[in-house]
């Protein structure tokens, strides 16, 4: 007779939280997103112990590996500086060609997507809302509501995540709160 096993990994599909023993989280604060938001003066009057987002993984094999698959939450808190949204940092995966889904749990936002020749368009995310990240394009998630964003991912185990690119280039564009709705308003330098 052949033993039936429970999984080493469970999902609460009421708020995307992972459980079991192989999982890593991560937390980003405020203090570590420097140079992330465009209104540097309100960033400086803010304690950068406050909670941007935080994640949590499955690597069920080494990373870099060809052909496997990761799974992973990220939850960020509601939350601006000046009127820009919290948002994750961003990035592009380091062997570009690699895709990626984002599926929304719980909470309001928006997934910006910008494709190799800095062209960007906007998703909104909301509970059960898949998008599908093409390998090749930069993806960030912002917050535009007043709860918790919380989405799940899944990505290739070879994927790799480049953060240098999204650092230098941006996404040509920013989230943020004009008259109490959020924008996609094309970046421009923080004026007076
Ligand atoms: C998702 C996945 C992770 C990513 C995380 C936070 O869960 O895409 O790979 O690390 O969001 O995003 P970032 O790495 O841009 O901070
Ligand atoms: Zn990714």
């Amino acid at each position: 007779m052949l033993d039936i096993s429970t999984t080493r990994v469970t999902i609460d599909w009421l708020t995307g939280r992972l459980s079991g023993n192989a999982i890593t989280s991560k937390e980003k604060r405020l203090g570590q997103l420097a140079g992330l938001f465009r209104h540097q003066e309100a960033f400086a009057r803010m304690d950068p112990d406050q909670l941007v987002y935080t994640v949590q993984y499955w690597m069920p094999i080494d990373e870099g590996t060809p052909g496997g698959l990761f799974w992973g939450n990220t939850t960020i808190e509601p939350g601006r500086v000046g009127d820009e949204y919290f948002m994750t940092a961003g990035h592009c995966h380091a062997a570009l060609n690699r895709a990626e889904f984002y599926a929304a749990v719980k909470g309001e936002g928006v997934l910006l997507l910008m494709n190799e020749s800095g062209n960007t368009r906007a998703e909104k995310m909301h509970p059960g809302s898949l998008s599908y990240i093409p390998g090749g394009f930069a993806h960030r998630v912002v917050n535009t509501g007043q709860t918790p964003l919380t989405f799940v991912a899944c990505w290739p185990s070879d994927a790799g995540h480049d953060y240098t690119t999204v650092a230098s280039r941006g996404f040509g564009v920013r989230i943020r709160s004009i008259d109490d709705l959020p924008q996609v308003i094309q970046e421009v330098a923080c004026g007076p």
